[in-house]
């Protein structure tokens, strides 16, 4: 017999350095807004109240703190010597583009902190998490072990959550989390079919792969994962991304597909092989999957790569509807926003759209989908969740305070050295980890 569950939403709570630093070859918004300032404090806010407004139309809404910025010890690691702020200067000086990556607050995007498996997939009846190892881009293969921590810190209680660590740190097993992993089930508390998409393959070099950017996010990856959580076998559906799209931009299969309960929404042009996916995925399922796919007629590759129309949360509200959170990049674009109309108009299964200025995120390629990890929790494990992390009138209210005293307005990469911005944001940090309830989960509080 299945349990009530219900979705839950832990959004990554947006670092006191958030900055453009044009890290991410393959991810558009990122390389062509390198060196633009940024605005930490508008960052922050942005997304606190798209977590807020979801929490008060009655969803499970929670935080994931941020990793610790400027990452000193990773620093120390690549040979930089003497006091914090002696190797923020040398590190400046002698390699301004590794100090930027070591401050990027791009752990705010926590569809890549882990991929999570609920209790009902899983062959102990935990929910699993393996944090990603994120090994194609430097600046973010140094979140996954503070990521372990805060998910830990999160989730404590071992009855109820199974915590791994991270794939091994080679691109072979290069894995980006849940940006790459979909559920569909009846109802939350039902067993689900879980849809891993991956790149590339890396031990089978006859398999198509991109040709410009790089396929993050291996099949050996997926695979590994399913066979830590425990999954069955008869319930998971892995799919290769089509390579061209790759090439055009969609760095992880978040930016052309979303799915949510019996719900696939998705471009033409995601995956390779399409039309036998969706067999794939209908069989597993038993029938009765809804695939709302959207022409390249209605909306071009650069289009959805443009407004992240598939960057959206396909949620079911507590009333039944489902709701589609879009960023208002959406709005702004005329092809995106006649398919969105025509899409309410015709009563395929979406019934309303929430429109969010999150423009702080998307200028560095991070939509609402990206900044937010799924956890399926059923009553018992939701009490069992730290309730500090989640999100209420009173906890909202504490983050945007503390937020407002420890933030900056603005930040460019020169400030990236300023010695006085480690401090800030070891402050800002050691505050939130009482907030949050964590215990010491940074390196600077473990000396
Ligand atoms: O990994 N951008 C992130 C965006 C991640 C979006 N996540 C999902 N699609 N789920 C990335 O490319 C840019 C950082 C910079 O350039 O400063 C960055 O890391």
């Amino acid at each position: 017999m299945n349990v009530r569950a219900t979705e839950a939403n832990f959004d990554g709570l947006v670092g006191p350095t958030h900055n453009y630093a044009g890290l991410s070859f393959g991810n558009v918004a990122s390389t062509s807004n390198v060196a633009a300032p940024s605005n930490p404090k508008e960052a922050a806010l942005q997304g606190l109240q798209k977590a807020k407004t979801l929490a008060d139309m009655g969803m499970v809404q929670g935080v994931l703190a941020p990793q610790e910025r400027p990452d000193i010890h990773t620093l120390r690691r690549l040979g930089f010597t003497g006091s914090d702020a002696a190797v923020l200067q040398a590190a400046a000086k002698q390699a301004p583009k590794v100090l930027a990556a070591c401050c990027s607050a791009s752990s705010m995007w926590t569809a890549n902190a882990a991929t999570v498996s609920p209790s009902a997939d899983t062959a102990d009846g935990k929910i699993h998490f393996t944090p990603a190892n994120l090994t194609n881009k430097f600046h973010r293969s140094i979140e996954h072990e503070v990521t372990g921590r805060i998910l830990k810190g999160t989730f404590a209680d071992q009855n109820h959550f199974a915590h791994h660590t991270a794939l091994p740190g080679v691109e072979h097993f290069g894995d980006e989390g849940a940006a790459n992993h979909t559920r569909f089930c009846r109802e939350y508390g039902d067993q689900g079919v879980e849809f891993f998409v991956y790149g590339r393959h890396a031990f089978d070099a006859s398999q198509p792969a991109p040709q410009t950017f790089p396929a993050r996010h291996t099949y050996e990856a997926s695979e590994a994962v399913a066979r830590l959580h425990g999954l069955d076998n008869s319930k998971v559906v892995y799919a290769l991304q089509n390579p061209d799209v790759i090439d055009q931009g969609v760095f992880h299969n978040d930016v052309i597909a979303v799915g949510n309960r019996d719900i696939l929404f998705c471009h033409d042009q995601a995956f390779h092989h399409q039309a036998e996916v969706y067999n794939q995925l209908d069989k597993a399922f038993g029938g009765g999957l809804r695939v709302i796919e959207v022409p390249s007629s209605a909306v071009s590759v650069d289009d959805a790569v443009r407004s992240y129309l598939f960057n959206s949360q396909l949620i079911a509200l507590p009333n039944g509807e489902t709701l589609l959170v879009l960023p208002q990049e959406c709005e702004q674009n005329p092809a995106v926003w006649n398919y969105v109309q025509q899409l309410l108009s015709e009563k395929r299964g979406i019934d309303q759209v929430k429109v969010f200025d999150l423009k702080q995120s998307m200028s560095n390629g991070g939509g609402p989908a990206c900044l937010r990890l799924r956890v399926v929790l059923t009553e018992a494990e939701r009490q069992a969740v730290n309730p500090a992390t989640l999100i209420n009138d009173n906890s909202y209210n504490r983050l945007t305070d503390w937020v407002n005293r420890h933030y900056r307005d603005s930040l460019t990469e020169a400030d990236l050295a300023d010695p006085q911005l480690l401090i800030e944001s070891r402050t800002a940090l050691d505050e939130l980890t009482q907030i949050l309830q964590l215990g010491s989960v940074y390196p600077f509080q473990r000396v």
